[in-house]
């Protein structure tokens, strides 16, 4: 586990909405990030809108990124991002069905850990484009502990970033 200290640990959010007023919900999950105790809102990137990735039968998604400072352990903070999405409404649903808010952790200092309810960096970050394309906007030399590569590497590596649109506007962003 990384060490604590009295700075804290830097995070890298992914954030997804594909049911409901997406935006809206997206805000709202940015602003309660940056008014939690033990989580500081560094920097959030645009929206974009992005072509459901794995089961395509739903809606489009609005997705961004986000960094926090975290000054509780990556259990704790994915508690708190938990209750997060659940005062934003969300409602338990098959994996990779629609939702009205999904706030993962990508990357965690740079712990590596897995278990049955936390793997961290996210399994996925590598091969999505909706998670490299917005935390390259605030966070391109992140490294992938593992891979040993950054977010801007990883996301060159990619065969195409098709199906994603910068859809909000970049200096509109209240919670900041
Ligand atoms: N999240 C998923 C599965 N597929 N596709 C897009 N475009 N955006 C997401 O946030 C997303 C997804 C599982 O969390
Ligand atoms: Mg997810
Ligand atoms: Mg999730």
């Amino acid at each position: 586990m990384a060490a604590e200290s009295r700075e804290g640990h830097l995070a890298h959010l992914s954030l997804g909405a594909n049911i409901g007023d997406r935006a809206a919900t997206l805000a709202r999950a940015l602003e309660m990030i940056a008014a939690t105790p033990g989580i500081e809102l560094l920097a959030a990137s645009s929206m974009y809108a992005t072509e459901p990735v794995g089961y395509r039968d739903q809606p489009e998604f609005l997705n961004c990124a986000a960094s926090v400072r975290s000054h509780v352990g990556p259990r704790e903070l994915l508690g708190l991002l938990r209750a997060i999405e659940m005062s934003l409404g969300r409602i338990a649903r098959p994996r990779w069905h629609e939702r009205e808010i999904d706030i993962d952790i990508i990357l965690f200092d740079d712990l590596v850990i897995s278990s049955d309810l936390l793997t961290i960096p996210h399994p996925e970050m590598g091969r999505r484009a909706f998670v490299l394309l917005p935390l390259a906007e605030i966070a391109p030399d992140a490294v992938h502990p593992v891979l040993g590569r950054t977010v801007r590497q990883l996301l060159d590596l990619l065969p195409d970033t098709a199906g994603i649109r910068m859809a909000g506007n970049a200096e509109d962003r209240p919670y900041l």
